[in-house]
């Protein structure tokens, strides 16, 4: 097989990349190692950015999210027992939208099957061979081995993937940070606890309150690292997420059925070397954020603008330099959210039994809860800084 870009993962940068390739005329082979039903299913994300709501309409993936997204203007805080509403859209315009990752990732993989190509599903990349003019990927596919040439390569294929350990240690720049807890999520029947999400910042740990619906929430619970699941039974889960929520101004949380838990743990990596030659890192690939702020999937989103755009100018005018400046165009956005991430996510979880750091972070929420001019930074980042480039070059 031959194709001008080869795409490695069909999350939501590879089908992103994969669309807006299309939509300039610039063909791809998009290679994913799991099944269709895999992708579909997944639990993961379920807030996105203005820009990538923006984006996913001029991308002709906006039609369901238009109708089942739910816009939000911000995100409640609750500490001291007390809740607090930040309240982002009156100050900056824009929303933040709740809908689940995998809604978007069957939108963008029915786009692409009706509109532009093939996804092989069930393939695995296992080698990726990079030349000065072009590259060859070998994959696995029901126990055969198939070779994809190609001018470059997207690796989109995750966090695990293939495409970050293609670049070399004694070349790569990594920055990781591990934080010693985990996130435990679940999926429940219950109705909402507060119309918009909120965070609660216990003083024996995050409990947080989103939703996918009316009468489906997604809520989460900050745990140790090394946490095992089974240790923690619905009821002990439905307690933990009471205790942590409870408040003087709002009735206890509903109970329901449990019908999904994971665990996530959480950490900073930005591998800010996202280009060797002809293959590039886009998403979890190139960088990963700890899940409070919500980053991931729109920082998967704004690598393959960057990305499109620079291709886009390569094709249609010959221009060379954006490709080669991707790695620098990306990473100022990308560590915005990471401060983002990590200024939340210092703040909102029990990290240090030190009664001095509880005091600080109380007076970091008070504050935010109490000046425009910090709610207007926050909520900045949190609804969505702009995309670096266009995603289409004209
Ligand atoms: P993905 O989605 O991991 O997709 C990578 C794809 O590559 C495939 N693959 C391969 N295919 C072929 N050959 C190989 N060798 C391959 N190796 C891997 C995989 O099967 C997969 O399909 O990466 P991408 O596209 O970069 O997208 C990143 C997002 O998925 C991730 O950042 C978010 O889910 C993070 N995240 C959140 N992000 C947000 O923007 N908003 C949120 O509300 C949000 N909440 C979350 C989150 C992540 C969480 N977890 C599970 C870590 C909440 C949680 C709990
Ligand atoms: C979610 O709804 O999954 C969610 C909400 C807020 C976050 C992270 C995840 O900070």
């Amino acid at each position: 097989m031959r194709t001008q870009v080869a795409i490695i993962g069909a999350g939501p940068a590879g089908l992103t990349l994969a669309r807006q390739l299309a939509l300039q005329g610039i063909e791809s082979i998009v290679v994913e190692h799991r099944d269709r039903a895999y992708i579909e299913n997944r639990t993961r994300a379920g807030i996105l950015e203005q820009p990538t709501v923006t984006l996913m309409h001029e991308l002709g993936a906006g039609t369901r999210l238009a109708v089942e997204g739910m816009d939000h203007d911000g995100f409640f805080l609750r500490f001291d027992r007390t809740t607090h509403r930040l309240n982002f859209h009156r100050l900056i315009g824009g929303h933040a939208t709740v809908y689940a990752q995998q809604e978007l990732v069957k939108d963008l993989v029915a786009l692409r099957l009706e509109e532009d190509g093939p996804i092989l599903f069930e393939t695995k990349v296992v080698g990726i061979d990079t030349r000065a003019d072009g590259a060859t990927l070998r994959a696995e596919r029901a126990g055969e081995i198939v070779t994809i040439e190609a001018d470059f390569v997207a690796a989109c294929d995750g966090f695990h993937g293939v495409g970050r350990a293609h670049i070399p240690d004694s070349e790569r720049i990594e920055i990781t940070r591990t934080y010693p807890v985990a996130w435990l999520g679940i999926l429940a029947r219950t109705a909402p606890a507060t119309p918009e999400g909120m965070y609660c910042a216990h003083e024996d740990g995050l409990s947080l309150h989103s939703m996918r619906g009316p009468r489906i929430t997604r809520q989460y619970l900050q745990v140790p690292a090394d946490t095992d699941l089974d240790d923690w039974p619905d009821e002990r889960i439905w307690d933990e997420l009471t205790r942590r929520s409870e408040s003087i101004d709002h009735p206890e949380l509903e109970r329901g059925e449990i019908f999904d838990r994971s665990l996530a743990p959480l950490r900073s990596v930005v591998c800010e070397t996202m280009q060797k030659g002809r293959l590039f890192l886009l998403g979890d690939a190139a960088h990963i954020v700890p899940p409070a702020g919500a980053k991931g999937l729109n920082l998967a989103v704004s690598d393959a603008c960057v990305l499109s755009y620079a291709l886009g100018a390569h094709y249609k005018a010959g221009i060379r330099e954006h490709l080669d400046s991707y790695s620098t165009t990306c990473l100022p956005r990308i560590w915005q959210a990471q401060y983002f991430s990590w200024l939340l996510t210092t703040t909102i979880h029990a990290l240090s039994d030190d009664p001095m750091d509880l005091r600080l972070r109380l007076t970091r929420m008070q504050r935010w809860v109490e000046s425009e001019d910090e709610q207007r930074a926050l909520g900045e980042v949190y609804l969505g800084l702009p995309f670096p480039t266009p995603w289409a070059y004209n």
